[in-house]
């Protein structure tokens, strides 16, 4: 079996989707996810100029040949558009291969350790009144679990916290951060949802990498008393050894990972067991093969996966978390912030979200197929993520 050719589709079906279609000379296609939300032509480009051309001709079965040669025959190492395209060429592989064996993927990863994935769902608003209609509304949908994201007093708007402004394509948008405020109103939002919700409802909380090691070990015992199930990247994690600060501090369990792109980024917390939870995309990881390694290392350490799953994967990075998210011992949590209609009918896909719950289903290989026709019918639109500024104009970290 041969690749015959290999190609790119771009797709704004509602936001940007980078896609890469791998054909065979037996007629058998693969998906894969190659998006990389703000920074998409980039790995258009990276695909397009330097990968295509290598993969044409090949064997589409030696996945791990195929993805030991991109990385180490690149010689320039790991980076996210990199890794998003290395990703997309293994997840779509995996696809040939499990179509080939007429089996779903999850089947080729050691079969089925769970009935179905457990969820979580985004629920946010700028006071407590919004929030509260926003966690009810998830919990009717069904989810089991809820990430909790709230406006700051004092801040006109903050990421995450109902719909993002978009930008409009030549420059990100501004948001004002204030991380003294942040860290004292936010306690008292959870102390007011567990009283309206009770102690048994899952909830979670997103950081996004803005405060320092010791300001994030101080929201982490904040916390203690709401009883999270987890606090996601509560510092930028570049400098690993930060978050022994913070676990020295805090019961409150910890997960990271979405921006980290190989294991090295994971050495040091994983190692010494100073997170919980393992962040990665198979998107944004280099694939299936090493998001897969990663979970055995994990493993070792008693920490649990949780997939990124923001509206930024698409359904094809979707459906190749949940096929590993069903297969994996050590699963944790799936994020599924779901799409728009119109993504779904552009990649029509065999998985399902039922009751909170999402199940790859039974179709050969990952299950998604991608309409090219309305792909190109609903092109790429240039646009970035927001940027955080402080009252003086300083730019801050995410
Ligand atoms: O900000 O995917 O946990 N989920 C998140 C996401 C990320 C976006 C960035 O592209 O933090 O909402
Ligand atoms: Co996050």
């Amino acid at each position: 079996m041969k690749i015959v050719d290999a190609r790119v589709v771009l797709t704004s079906p509602g936001r940007n989707f980078v896609t890469l279609k791998v054909e065979t000379d037996e007629g058998v296609t693969g998906l894969g996810d190659a998006t990389l939300n703000g920074r998409e032509l980039a790995v258009v480009g990276y695909l397009r100029d330097h990968v295509v051309p290598l993969l044409l001709g090949t064997d589409p079965h030696r996945i791990e040949d195929t993805w030991q040669s991109l990385y180490r025959g690149a010689y320039w190492r790991r980076g996210p558009v990199t890794m998003a395209a290395i990703a997309a060429v293994d997840v779509a592989l995996w696809d040939i291969k499990a179509k080939v064996a007429g089996l779903p993927l999850y089947q080729l990863l050691g079969g089925a350790s769970r009935e179905r994935v457990r969820t979580y769902g985004h629920a946010s608003g700028r006071d407590l009144p919004e929030l509260f209609d926003s966690i009810r509304a998830r919990l009717a949908e069904g989810y089991p679990a809820i990430r909790v994201q709230t406006g700051v007093p004092g801040l006109k708007r903050v990421y995450g916290v109902g719909h993002d402004a978009a930008s409009d394509g030549a420059r990100p948008v501004v948001e004002d951060w204030d991380t003294g405020a942040y860290l004292r109103s936010l306690p008292g939002v959870f102390d007011a949802v567990r009283q309206e919700f009770g102690p048994e409802l899952v909830l979670l909380h997103d950081a996004h990498h803005r405060l320092t090691p010791i300001q994030a070990a101080r929201l982490g015992k904040d916390l203690e008393p709401y009883d999270l199930f987890w606090l996601e990247d509560c510092t930028p994690a570049e400098n690993q050894d930060g978050l022994r600060l913070v676990r020295r501090h805090t019961t409150t369990p910890l997960a990271i990972g979405e921006v980290f792109n190989t294991v090295f980024d994971y050495q040091t917390l994983v190692g010494e067991q100073l997170i919980d939870y393992v962040r990665s995309a198979v998107t944004h990881f280099g694939g299936v093969s090493p998001l897969r390694k990663l979970f055995d290392f994990a493993a070792q350490h008693q920490i649990k996966s949780a997939i990124h799953g923001p509206e930024d994967i698409s359904p094809v990075g979707m459906a190749a978390a949940i096929h590993l998210d069903l297969a994996i011992h050590n699963f944790g949590i799936q994020e599924y912030a779901g799409h728009t209609a119109l993504t779904h009918e552009v990649f029509p896909h065999a998985y399902t979200f039922t009751d909170g719950y999402l199940h790859p289903g039974e179709a050969p290989g990952l299950g998604v197929e991608l309409d090219e026709e309305l792909a190109c019918a609903h092109p790429y639109e240039p646009a970035y993520l927001p940027v955080n500024r402080l009252q003086d104009g300083t730019i801050h970290d995410w």
